[in-house]
């Protein structure tokens, strides 16, 4: 006969492993069975079903007519958008339509937040997302990733969802999919940052990697260096810094969140600042730079604007950019050295004119 309570000692541990999916760790981390915890468990269930279907369809486009490719339109941000793109955001919608979890759903591919009336009046979430982070890479079989954040609304909503033009302090959790040799979940409420992969043959994301703390330095620098003749100096000198030195290396893969997935585990920086004629640089705010900065500090990291942590930064309006340095906490920190140092020399030549 088997006591219940003596543990199996064969495969118990991978058994244990085996049943920690998203939605229970979700309960776990809360300590709670509460309607709001049960709530926010089922919100990361549905982001889970999301990831799968987004991945499934990833991982046959080569084979599937009309999966690859452009759509022929421009999105909000004036960029092309891809039929993946497409797909990715009308399935986070689906999968949240009737759910009666989120009220709201605000994305990259979207100029207008999304609302789901009937969701409304007891679904008091929004969810912010990023469907398809990367989608240079899609055509070319290169990991992708997508990127949420979960929101609370905050007193009534205007009609413009304004109550989200908020720091990203207000973010209850966060986190992103990486679409690679493996699918992850990776996601923080707040309680530290804990990894899931999916695995296949459970169609199950399971908990890999919990607590995860990302190094204080490493050796990776991940940045399009051929935007260097656009950069302001400082960040020219950041760089001539790490050529002139041993033990960097520098990797980039076109998709943000496969870099900074890079760095969560191995240490190092990512950045994409802004540009002499475009001092916010490329990435959103609300959907991409806010969430991963979310992740990073609950993982002992940093993430920077340049001269203000990201998480302090209030858009003024929801596709709102900001430059970005993120990553392992000396390494930002030694970023930020330098956009200082350029800041005084340039007050002290003010000064000097004025004198
Ligand atoms: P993409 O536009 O291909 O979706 O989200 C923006 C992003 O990719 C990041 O994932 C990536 O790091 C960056 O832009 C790549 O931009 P550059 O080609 O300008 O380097």
């Amino acid at each position: 006969m088997v006591d219940a309570q003596q543990p199996l000692v064969q495969g118990e541990r991978s058994l244990d492993r085996d049943c920690t999916t998203l939605s229970r760790h979700v309960l776990q981390q809360l300590h709670s069975f509460s309607a709001d915890a049960q709530d926010l468990s089922a919100i990361m269930g549905r982001i889970g079903l999301a990831a799968k279907l987004i991945a499934r369809r990833l991982s046959r486009a080569g084979l599937m007519e009309n999966v690859l490719g452009v759509t022929g339109d421009i999105n909000v941000q004036g960029e092309t958008v891809k039929k993946m793109d497409v797909y990715a955001n009308e399935v986070f919608i689906s999968v949240f339509k009737q759910s009666g979890l989120v009220c709201r759903l605000a994305s990259e591919e979207m100029e207008q937040p999304y609302y789901i009336p009937e969701n409304c009046p007891i679904g008091r979430y929004t969810l912010l997302y990023d469907p398809i982070d990367g989608s240079s890479n899609v055509d070319i079989n290169i990991n992708v990733g997508s990127i949420f954040a979960i929101r609370q609304q905050e007193g009534e909503d205007d009609g413009t969802a304004s109550d989200l033009l908020q720091n990203g302090r207000k973010q209850i959790a966060a986190g992103y999919v990486l679409y690679g040799p493996s699918t992850m979940l990776v996601y923080s409420m707040g309680t530290g940052v804990h990894a899931f992969t999916l695995d296949p043959s459970l169609g199950e994301f399971i908990l890999s990697n919990e607590n995860i703390r990302i190094p204080d330095h490493g050796p990776v620098y991940s940045v399009n260096e051929g935007n260097f003749w656009q950069w302001e100096e400082s960040i020219r000198d950041y760089i001539r810094y790490v050529h002139r030195h041993e033990g960097y290396t520098a990797r980039y893969s076109g998709a943000l969140v496969g870099d900074i997935h890079r760095i969560l585990f191995q240490g190092g920086v990512f950045l994409y600042p802004g540009t002499v004629k475009k001092p916010e640089g490329k990435l959103r705010l609300l959907y991409e730079t806010a969430p991963l900065a979310f992740l990073i500090e609950q993982a002992g990291g940093r993430a920077s604007a340049g001269t203000q942590d990201i998480l302090d930064v209030v858009p003024n309006k929801l596709h709102a950019r900001s430059p970005l340095i993120i990553g392992s906490k000396e390494d930002v920190t030694l970023v930020e050295s330098f956009i200082q140092e350029r800041d005084r020399e340039q007050d002290e030549r003010l000064m000097a004119a004025k004198r």
